[in-house]
């Protein structure tokens, strides 16, 4: 058998991983060796591993249970509910509604009460040039920050809402629709420890709309501070992508952030598996009538 090698990427996170054929089932030697690399380096890269959507599936299944994507069901592969197709290529004669999935920097699923543990996205088809994915190290933002900002968030929760998806608004109405109804704002903790390696990290995104308890208006200055930092250069891996590469990444512990960078004539077809994550946050029900009412009335006598 041959041995595994992992070489890092890049300082804040990215390796790649050889001596693997992920058609095949892993042994249990070769699946502690690559959750290890993953927890060190947050972000995996497989060259060369031609999977079928099943195949995809299957070795998923080895990092965790699988996401069924009930939340986003327009996009899934209509013959393998667990595969979502983040592709350019038209589906049913229409632009696919997925050729601008994750114009911002995100996690997977934060718009849900399981934000996803992992990712696991292969290139089946890939422009000449560009198309590229970066990814931030989250545990190096909040290790970062300055002390007093810290303690500031740690007790924070922010309403993280699926609307804020880039593009959003410009897809299918009906679909949208559906969509906002299956995902009101919910909100997570800011600063979270990771359940396996036991690292704090910042668990923010530019999906989030405000702070629980904070307007809109105050948390929008912190909020864009927060996202600089933590996607500053430093902190970034760039993925640049090669034909049948298959990219897990932790979505815990990063942020990521697909980038137009390339011909949009061009076709770019991705599959993407995610496993499914701890149950996490709160609804936050809609400001009633009544309650902003009593708010401005409050507000017109102060
Ligand atoms: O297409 C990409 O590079 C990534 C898109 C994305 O955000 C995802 O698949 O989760
Ligand atoms: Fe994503």
């Amino acid at each position: 058998m041959t041995s595994i090698t992992v070489t890092a990427q890049a300082y804040a996170a990215g390796a790649r991983v050889t001596g693997l054929d992920l058609r095949k089932p892993l042994t249990p030697e070769q699946i502690a060796t690559v959750q290890a690399a993953w927890h060190d380096h947050l972000v995996l890269a497989f060259p060369d591993q031609d999977l079928t959507a099943p195949q995809l599936i299957a070795f998923t299944a080895q990092m965790g249970e699988v996401e069924r994507n009930d939340n986003v069901p327009y996009y899934r592969d209509p013959d393998y509910p667990e595969v979502l197709l983040v592709s350019n290529k038209p589906r049913n004669g229409k632009p696919s509604e997925t050729r601008n999935t994750g114009r911002n920097w995100h996690a997977d699923l934060t718009y849900t009460d399981r934000p996803a543990k992992g990712s696991v996205l292969m290139c089946k088809e890939k422009p000449p040039i560009g198309g590229d994915t970066m990814f931030a190290n989250m545990y190096m933002a909040y290790e970062t920050l300055s002390p007093v900002l810290r303690d500031f968030i740690e007790t924070l929760d922010a309403v993280h809402d699926i609307t804020l998806i880039k593009g959003f608004e410009r897809r299918d109405p009906a679909q949208i629709a559906d969509m906002k109804r299956a995902n009101p704002p919910i909100a997570h903790p800011v600063v979270r420890t990771h359940p396996e390696t036991g690292r704090k990290l910042l668990f923010i995104s530019e999906r989030i709309r405000n702070f629980v308890g904070m307007t809109e208006e105050e948390s929008r200055p912190l909020l864009r501070f927060l996202n600089d930092h933590a996607t500053a250069p430093e902190f970034v891996y760039r993925h640049q992508w090669a034909l049948n590469d298959v990219v897990m990444w932790d979505n815990r512990c990063t942020l990521h952030i697909a980038l137009k960078d390339f011909d949009q004539s061009q076709p770019r077809h991705m599959m993407r598996c995610s496993m499914r994550g701890e149950k996490s946050g709160y609804v936050i029900q809609p400001e009633s009538k009544d309650d902003a009412s009593l708010k401005s009335a409050l507000a017109a006598v102060s």
